[in-house]
């Protein structure tokens, strides 16, 4: 019952409380209690700063950032693991960022795991030989288009130059072979890995291909969405029916050659602000290509990214093309909406994941019209939290300052402006904005509770204090709240369901969520002990 819940402030309190004087002063400027005053501007909160050691976290690594998430769901770039065998079985496929090679023949690693498998011997006499041997044996093996290696802790601290090794067989092989220091220690979390993923590909792969491919005029890339449970294969499904050119997604269903190739697509939509927003940066300052804010979880969300997409090309057909489709979507989708909602209505959600999806996602519980009571990132920044408008005013610290900046510049032949002035005055006229994302604070309500990079001992205070009806998180999280009886949503993988995206897989969302929220069997999650007063064993000490 609402009624019973502690207010934010109180539920603030209580889990700042639990820590150690010192870390409980950091601890309160990281856990805020929202507010949205009219000017939009919400408190600031304190993110991307080191967990304390000791605490249980949902984090993961630089190493994980990189190599995982932004390169991890392209299939024919074989990923090569410098470092000890347990990094990169860690790094296997357990992301479910699915792929649709052309045919059954076409190239696809991303079942395989390639790593150096280094050893204490290595580690004390140096790992480069091997490393060199093993970019060997994959091209002889395999005779990919680009091989890359990524290094993992140990590789940072004994010295071992992949870069030099990376250089070294691109001359001996004739293909690309590029490298990523993205050892995990680098940054306080993953974030550190996607800007270290974007800045190489950036370097190393985008804009060696200028060749125009595919019929249709309006050409898109798709930035930040990661193909997990299949959710850009809905994607691509609507753009194809609206009549858009997907020239490359960075990097959910991606190849090497859509990277190379993409400097040649006229619109950046960013999906995942975090993890990508670096690339959509750089291609703007050296190719000119403009890019904007999407969002394609839920089905409201996706038809206004659809209508943004379709007005910056200023075509009547496009937008005639685009209604069409969102028309009829949208008329199946508010038939099963009405169903679900009946039954999830009023039911209460917490989100807490990555950098971007407990933003996204509280778009389909708002379809669902349930209410969401807190939510948080595990590394985002406060831009996505805040909005960009703080940007200019973000302290850059040590461990930020660890991650190269690239400096860019325009491209002086392939720069080509896509908005001249004109073009530009008149869509700020419409209320077209460029680069405008708001973060997660202004959309939810006021007094809710927004933690940033919560600990398994705030997670469980949190749900005993606030009970929700469903708990989102990660593997790490799932079976420690169904124990407490609260049922689990992966929003990393899904658990098994997806895709989420679009207009159809909103209606899987609202399925699964319907099932989770009502299913009796959470009720039934007390041991025998805990169901009564009585004691179930008695005993007297002789
Ligand atoms: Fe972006 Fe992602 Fe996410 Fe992310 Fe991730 Fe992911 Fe995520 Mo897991 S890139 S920030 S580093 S949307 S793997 S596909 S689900 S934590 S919210």
């Amino acid at each position: 019952m609402i009624e019973q819940r502690p207010d934010a402030q109180t539920a603030k309190q209580e889990l700042v409380s639990m820590y150690p004087a010192k870390l409980a002063k950091k601890r309160a400027t990281q856990v805020v209690v929202n507010d949205v005053p009219e000017s939009g501007i919400v408190p600031e909160i304190l993110v991307n700063s080191r967990t304390a050691p000791g605490i249980i976290s949902q984090r993961g690594c630089t190493y994980a950032g990189c190599k995982g998430v932004i390169m991890g769901p392209t299939r024919d770039i074989v990923n090569i693991v410098h470092g000890p065998i347990g990094c990169s079985f860690y790094a296997w496929l357990t992301r479910r960022n699915m792929t649709l090679p052309p045919t059954p023949q076409s190239e696809n690693f991303m079942m395989y795991a390639f790593s150096t498998d280094l050893k204490e011997e290595n580690i004390v006499f140096g790992g480069e030989k091997k490393l060199d041997a093993a970019i060997q044996e994959a091209y002889d093996l395999f005779h990919p288009k680009a091989i890359s290696v990524f290094s993992t802790c140990p590789v940072g601290l004994i010295g071992d130059d992949i870069h030099a090794s990376a250089k070294r067989m691109k001359e001996k092989l004739g293909i690309n072979v590029f490298a990523f220091s993205c050892e995990g220690y680098k940054g306080v979390s993953q974030s550190a890995g996607h800007h270290i993923a974007n800045n190489q590909l950036f370097k190393h792969v985008v804009g060696l291909d200028d060749e125009i491919r595919g019929s249709r005029k309006f050409r898109v890339n798709l930035l930040g969405e990661y193909n997990i449970g299949g959710d850009a294969f809905e994607i691509d499904e609507i753009f194809k029916r609206c009549g858009f050119e997907l020239v490359a997604t960075f990097s959910g269903n991606s190849t090497y050659g859509s990277f190379a190739n993409s400097h040649t697509a006229d619109l950046n939509m960013v999906m995942c602000h975090r993890s990508i927003n670096y690339v959509a940066e750089m291609m703007e300052k050296k190719y000119g290509i403009p890019w904007i804010k999407v969002n394609f979880v839920s089905a409201s969300g996706t038809a206004k990214s659809l209508r943004k997409m379709a007005a910056y090309f200023e075509d009547q057909d496009l937008m005639d093309r685009v209604e069409a489709v969102i028309e009829e979507e949208m008329a199946k989708v508010e038939v099963q909406r009405r169903k679900y909602a009946a039954r999830t209505r009023g039911k209460t959600a917490m989100l807490f994941v990555g950098g971007s999806r407990a933003h996204h996602y509280q778009e389909l519980f708002k379809e669902l019209e349930m209410k969401v009571l807190a939510a948080g990132y595990e590394f985002a920044h406060r831009d996505d939290y805040e909005g960009r408008r703080v940007l200019g005013t973000i302290k850059i610290d040590a461990d930020s300052r660890n991650i190269e900046e690239l400096h860019v510049e325009a491209d002086p032949e392939k720069f080509r402006a896509r908005v001249d002035s004109e073009a530009e005055a008149r869509l700020a006229a419409r209320g077209f904005k460029f680069k405008d994302y708001n973060g997660m604070m202004p959309e939810m309500d006021p007094n809710t509770l927004i933690i940033d990079d919560i600990s398994a001992r705030d997670t469980e205070k949190l749900i005993e204090m606030w009970k929700p009806d469903v708990f989102c998180a990660g593997i790490k999280e799932k079976f420690v709240v169904q124990k407490m009886g609260v049922p689990c949503k992966q929003l990393h993988n899904y658990d098994v369901g997806g895709p989420y995206n679009a207009f159809r897989g909103a209606v899987n969302f609202y399925r699964d969520i319907d099932r989770m929220v009502n299913s009796p069997v959470w009720k039934l999650t007390l041991a025998p002990w805990q169901e009564s007063a009585e004691p179930a064993l008695e005993a007297s000490v002789a």
